[in-house]
């Protein structure tokens, strides 16, 4: 990987972290309402896999979608005025958090319900496939979704149809605060996709270098139009499951643990994660968007001034898009009416009397 590869990532890192700590602050300060599911700590598995991806290629996401969108593309100013719900937001302010939606950067969502995520990626999968196209489809998912119906239905029709989906798991191994080897019969996620035939590995969500070897090997195979393949990636949460949740059934040791592999902050990680047992968690020591800041620096492709910069300004950006969202107008009503009379783009499907 290049040094301006690896510049971009790590600034897209920071950017997710900066973003999502503001988006935090502002809920706090009741300037956004409703759910508000945060990102902090699984920057690397979006940086990581997007960054595999290619402009032509498809994303779906879940309710915890602010950093999929920001590192697709999406101005910080137009997701956090969507979160503000206001009219400059990427859905017109009537989406809010977990319905962020982008035809142009083909980021098809942001859904609420858990399992939704399946089926759409499987339309677009089955789309892509009849018209013969290069492009791929990347579906993101908990660890928590694997148990709905749509799961099993889509991962089946994907392998039989042979669709280029690639479903990508963030294993943050809670379902809001159900452990995984408390709802799953099966902890180790990417087993279940061997049930379909489809092909499937296991990274640490926690290095984003590793994230992107992976993403990078599985993009190649379902271009070459051999079919869905499947990525667990092991990472975490170091807040709630939402701004409503305190997070407190989490061990502090597992936190702790956790937050000093931070994705952001050091070198390449060579611990493993196996799971379940915080022991294990506990005694690992490396942590994420640190250490990749540190690894840039070891490997000579970055220096701490330029670290820095690069923190000092998407604060500075992320900081504009909070002033911009709160100085932007709410929807009125003459809006409410055309988003309900048209499609995504806004043009006009009916005429409703009023
Ligand atoms: C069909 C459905 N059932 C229940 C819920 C309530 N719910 C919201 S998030 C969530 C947990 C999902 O956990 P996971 O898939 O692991 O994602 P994570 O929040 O860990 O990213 C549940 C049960 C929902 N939104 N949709």
């Amino acid at each position: 990987m290049d040094k301006t590869q690896m510049a971009a990532m790590l600034r897209d890192m920071l950017r997710a972290r900066a973003f999502e700590e503001a988006a935090a602050q502002a809920y706090a300060q009741g300037h956004i309402a409703g759910f508000l599911h945060l990102y902090p700590g699984e920057e690397a598995v979006a940086v990581g896999v997007l960054h595999a991806a290619e402009p032509g290629d498809y994303v779906v996401s879940t309710y915890r979608e602010h950093v999929h969108a920001l590192v697709r593309g999406i101005p910080a100013r137009q997701i956090m005025a969507e979160l503000h719900g206001k009219k400059t937001g990427i859905s017109g302010g009537m989406g809010g958090s977990m319905h962020l939606f982008d035809q142009d950067r083909r980021f098809l969502g942001g859904y609420a319900i858990v399992g939704e995520t399946f089926p759409i990626a499987l339309g677009a999968g089955y789309a892509v496939a009849y018209r013969k196209l290069p492009e791929a489809v990347l579906c993101f998912f908990g660890d928590g979704a694997v148990n709905q119906g749509t799961f099993h239905e889509s991962l089946n029709m994907a392998a039989l149809w042979k669709l280029p989906i690639f479903f990508i798991c963030e294993n943050n191994h809670y379902q809001i605060g159900t452990e995984i080897h408390r709802h799953s019969a099966i902890t180790e996620v990417y087993k279940r996709a061997c049930a379909y035939g489809i092909p499937a590995e296991k990274a640490d969500g926690m290095d984003v270098i590793a994230v992107h070897e992976a993403a990078a090997r599985a993009l190649v195979r379902i271009r070459a139009g051999e079919g869905p393949q499947f990525l667990e990636l092991e990472t975490y949460r170091y807040r709630g499951h939402s701004m409503a949740d305190s997070g407190s059934y989490r061990p502090n040791v597992e936190l702790n643990a956790y937050q000093a592999n931070d994705p952001i902050a050091a070198a390449v990680h060579e611990a493993e994660y196996p799971y379940p047992g915080i022991e294990a968690v506990a005694a690992a020591s490396a942590n994420s968007v640190t250490r990749f800041a540190d690894h840039c620096c070891q490997e000579g492709h970055l220096d701490d001034a330029t670290v820095e910069r690069m923190r000092r300004e998407v604060q500075e950006e992320v900081a504009d898009a909070v002033t911009f969202a709160e100085q932007s107008a709410a929807p009125d009503m003459e809006d409410a009416w055309k988003a309900f009379r048209s499609n995504r783009r806004f043009e006009t499907l009916m005429e409703v009397a009023r």
